[in-house]
């Protein structure tokens, strides 16, 4: 018996070790998660790692009030680094609700499905790394939940001097599938206007002579 509440002792001691997770290249606990980090593997074609670059990047509701019809975004949503760096992203959600910070496009060898993520359930931080390649390129960003990603959560990294820009992104590029909201009038839409305005200009003259005879 003593032995078996020392043993339950032992195991409930050790519980905060095992809080933060690492299963194969995912790190989470219960505020969120961050897949890939790769602070010290080298991309094939790059040496050692050129320069540190440091990104701190909001995501929230509160960034996309500027842009009609938009809903969730980044407050910066376009990046420059030299070939080789290492970029350290410190990803901050604002929102009580999840949001991502994911790039596409890096070396398959590294990273399964080209993928770098932090994502975070709710309000709060996290920090990880990845080392770009050496090639000139363009990497697309986005919060994977697809209304968010539709709704305006986009950026670029561009390395070197990228691949151009990409589209849709929120103040740099026209988006690809524009929301149109086109009026078709006819002559029925016409026809409703003047009527409208005879039928306005009338109640307003009758209003006058009403109220006219009432101060009298
Ligand atoms: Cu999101």
């Amino acid at each position: 018996m003593k032995n078996t509440l020392l043993f339950l002792f032992f195991c409930l001691s050790a519980l905060p070790v095992f809080a933060a997770m690492n299963h194969g290249g995912m790190i989470m606990d219960e505020k969120g998660m961050i897949m890939n980090h790769t602070p010290d593997k080298l991309p094939k074609d790059c040496k050692a790692v050129s320069e540190d670059v440091n990104i701190t990047i909001r995501g929230g509701h509160k960034f996309a009030k500027d842009f009609a019809g938009k809903m969730f975004t980044y407050d910066k949503r376009d990046w420059q680094v030299p070939p080789c760096a290492r970029v350290n992203v410190t990803f901050i959600n604002e929102d009580d609700v999840r949001h991502q910070f994911m790039i596409h496009g890096l070396p398959g060898y590294m990273y399964p499905k080209g993928m770098f993520t932090i994502e975070l359930y709710g309000k709060g931080q996290k920090t990880g790394s990845f080392i770009v390649p050496s090639r000139d390129y363009t990497y697309y960003i986005h919060c994977e939940v697809s209304q968010h990603t539709e709704k305006g959560m986009k950026g670029q990294l561009k390395v070197g001097k990228g691949t151009g820009d990409l589209d849709s992104i929120l103040g740099l590029t026209a988006p690809l599938t524009p929301d149109l909201y086109p009026i078709n009038n006819t002559h029925y839409t016409w026809i409703t206007l003047i009527f409208s305005i005879i039928i306005g200009a009338v109640l307003i003259r009758l209003l006058a002579n009403f109220l006219a005879t009432r101060v009298l």
